[in-house]
């Protein structure tokens, strides 16, 4: 040890020492510029009615810029809920596949708030997920860009189903107690610093969620279509939903007109897609 020996009184730092030290520096370091580079990627939800083409957006903004992680709605997640229900003789696992996002449209008095509690879960794990590398990295504007988000789970979905009576007064009350803990609780974690929000009429999402032609879907009106339409105007235009999280009030939003065809229009793409990096900057 070159440092041993020099002064008998006072305590020496060995050549471990200096190298545990800098090692303790350089992982110093290295996380705080990584926390600093997970602070840089912004995080941003599309918002809108059924069918209003968010997937269609959401795949287009993922083919325009490497800077940007887009996480689609899991949709099928919903479709597929694999449950454990039985033994059969040989003492093996038998699985059921259920449906819940079929059971909420057929029975939503009695599936609605299971639903929610799923989709607010499944979200809180999207939104939960880090950023790839390729976006810390990144020397421009990174953005984690979510379909949907646990906000408007509740405020759009949660409460319009609590309107229309198929959650009743005591679910409304404890998915309200669980769903602000958890919002809560992950803090910075869950926060957005903007929201797009593609706004069409509803009649326009009827006929593209025709078009679609999913299944589960065959019953859905053009009332409730409305009704939803009604809740983003109030949380995201009007601002008059009562929120609870104070980020979420100051939040940024942009407006698109997805009304156009924009799925197979490269002009009215091109359009969006300068909107949104302007948004993006500006956040
Ligand atoms: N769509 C369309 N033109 C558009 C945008 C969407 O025809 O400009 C169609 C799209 O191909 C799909 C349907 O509208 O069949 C619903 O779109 P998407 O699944 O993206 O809507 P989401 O439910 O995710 O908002
Ligand atoms: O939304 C996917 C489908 O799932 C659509 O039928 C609406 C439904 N959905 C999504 N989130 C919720 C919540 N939280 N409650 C009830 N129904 C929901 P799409 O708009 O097609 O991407
Ligand atoms: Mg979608």
């Amino acid at each position: 040890t070159f440092l041993r020996g020099r002064n008998a009184t006072t305590p020496q730092r060995t050549v471990l020492d200096v190298m545990a030290n800098d090692k303790r520096h350089c992982v110093r370091c290295l996380s705080s510029s990584a926390d600093d580079a997970k602070l840089r990627v912004k995080r941003v939800s599309i918002e809108g009615n059924i069918a209003v083409g968010k997937s269609t957006f959401a795949r287009l903004l993922q083919s325009a810029c490497p800077d940007w992680e887009v996480m689609t709605e899991p949709v099928s997640r919903w479709q597929n809920i694999e449950s454990e229900t039985s033994k059969d003789t040989e003492g093996q696992a038998q699985t059921t596949v259920s449906n819940l996002l079929q059971m909420m449209y057929q029975d939503p008095q009695r599936w609605s708030y299971t639903f929610q509690t799923y989709s607010c879960m499944s979200r809180l794990r999207t939104q939960l997920q880090p950023p790839p590398a390729r976006l810390l990295g990144s020397k421009g504007t990174p953005v984690q860009v979510y379909e949907r988000s646990v906000y408007s789970d509740r405020y759009i979905f949660a409460l319009n189903m609590f309107e229309l009576g198929c959650i009743n007064p005591t679910e409304w009350a404890v998915y309200q107690d669980w769903h602000s803990l958890l919002v809560e609780e992950f803090g910075q974690q869950v926060e957005l610093e903007g929201i797009i929000y593609l706004r069409a009429t509803p009649e326009k999402c009827m006929e593209r969620l025709v078009c679609r032609g999913r299944p589960e879907e065959e019953g859905v009106t053009l009332d409730y279509l409305n009704k939803l339409h009604v809740q983003h105007e109030k949380w995201l235009v009007e601002k008059s939903t009562e929120v609870h999280f104070e980020k979420l009030k100051l939040v940024r939003v942009l407006q698109l007109d997805a009304s156009v065809e924009f799925k197979s229009d490269p002009e009215v793409q091109e359009q969006f897609i300068t909107k949104v990096k302007n948004f993006f900057e500006a956040l």
